[in-house]
């Protein structure tokens, strides 16, 4: 049997066989799944596999292979404690149309670093982001007006819309309509309540509550892949809108990119790549003849963007 995973935890993996609804409860059948050992976790949310049913238990069954990825946004987790500890990538959803990155212009702090590396990411992965500034309904800082301002100058869609009043929700749905799309951004900013409010009863965990749960067990937390049922593309052959949630994160680590390919998947940085006079070996960072720091002084690339490049960089 074919299938696509919704979610799971423990190596146990919840599994919607294809034309059927509800879960089957899915353990790896053997030790390791061909070509997913360098992962943190082997599957996730949107992997589609092979498996097969136990005879007695009908919701149960072993998965035995992984169909190939479109792509995986991912992130770069810890493994292992002490000595045992390293870094590894955490697959936080696969075969994706959409990386949805959310924001907030207030409580929590607006914060665009965030946003920045979500991008990158997304970029890397080959994945459409689209930034959506959630909580609409507080006011914002001319500050915060101005940077989302400059996501769009450089090419990016920044819809805004608010689980709690419904503002923007229609263009929202529109959006992803048909689409699997991920919800990443940092813990606070609504990525549950969005989800209520697309899928009524989904009764996801909200506000402090998640926080607290949340608090400690980064690590353990999943995605979470759920249809959004009154999204059905009909245009598109019956095509399902799927939304996959992940967990919040305190800091999002870009994972897979080398700190000299970061401006590959900067928009505005990506068309100097390779032009300054130490052409690719040039870091950006104090080089004579570095187009990048020229065009921060020529306000082609925003000073704060280069910001989050530098950071990046030296964290990669
Ligand atoms: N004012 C306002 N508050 C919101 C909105 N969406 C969510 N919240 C509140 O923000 C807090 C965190 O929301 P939650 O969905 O748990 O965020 P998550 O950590 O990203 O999943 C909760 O107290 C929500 O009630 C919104 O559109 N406007
Ligand atoms: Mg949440
Ligand atoms: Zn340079």
């Amino acid at each position: 049997m074919t299938g696509l995973v919704l979610w799971g935890s423990n190596n146990i993996f919840t599994v919607q066989a294809d034309g059927e609804d509800g879960g089957i409860e899915c353990r790896i059948k053997g030790k390791v799944l061909e070509g997913v050992e360098t992962y943190y976790n082997p599957l996730a949310p949107g992997d589609r596999v092979v498996f097969e049913r136990d005879g007695v238990h009908k919701k149960q069954g072993r998965i035995i292979s992984l169909e190939k990825r479109r792509n995986v946004f991912t992130r770069k987790n810890q493994k292992g404690r002490g000595q045992n500890r390293s870094a590894v990538s955490q697959i936080l959803a696969a075969n994706v149309d959409i990386a949805l990155c959310l924001t907030t212009p207030a409580s929590p702090p607006f914060r665009p670093r965030f946003i920045d590396r979500l991008l990158v990411q997304a970029e890397y992965a080959g994945i459409t982001p689209v930034i959506v500034c959630n909580k609409c309904d507080l006011p914002y800082d001319e500050a915060v007006v101005k940077r989302l301002g400059d996501f769009v100058r450089i090419g990016y869609r920044v819809l805004h819309v608010s689980a709690l009043t419904g503002a923007g929700m229609d263009t929202l749905r529109e959006l992803i309509r048909g689409k699997r799309s991920v919800l990443a951004g940092q813990s606070g900013v609504g990525k549950s309540s969005l989800i209520n409010t697309l899928i009524p009863g989904a009764d996801i965990r909200t506000g402090r509550i998640n926080e607290k749960y949340d608090r400690g067990n980064h690590t353990t937390t999943m995605s979470r892949l759920m249809e959004v049922p009154a999204l059905t593309d009909m245009k598109e052959n019956g095509r399902k809108t799927c939304i996959i949630d992940t967990p919040g994160v305190r800091l999002f680590v870009p994972d897979g990119v080398t700190a000299r390919d970061i401006v590959l998947y900067m928009k505005e940085f990506a068309p100097f790549a390779g032009t300054c006079t130490f052409g690719l070996s040039c870091t950006h960072q104090n080089e004579p003849g570095c187009r990048i720091i020229e065009a921060v002084e020529n306000g082609v690339i925003h000073k704060d963007r280069y910001e989050s490049f530098l950071h990046i960089r030296n964290e990669i």
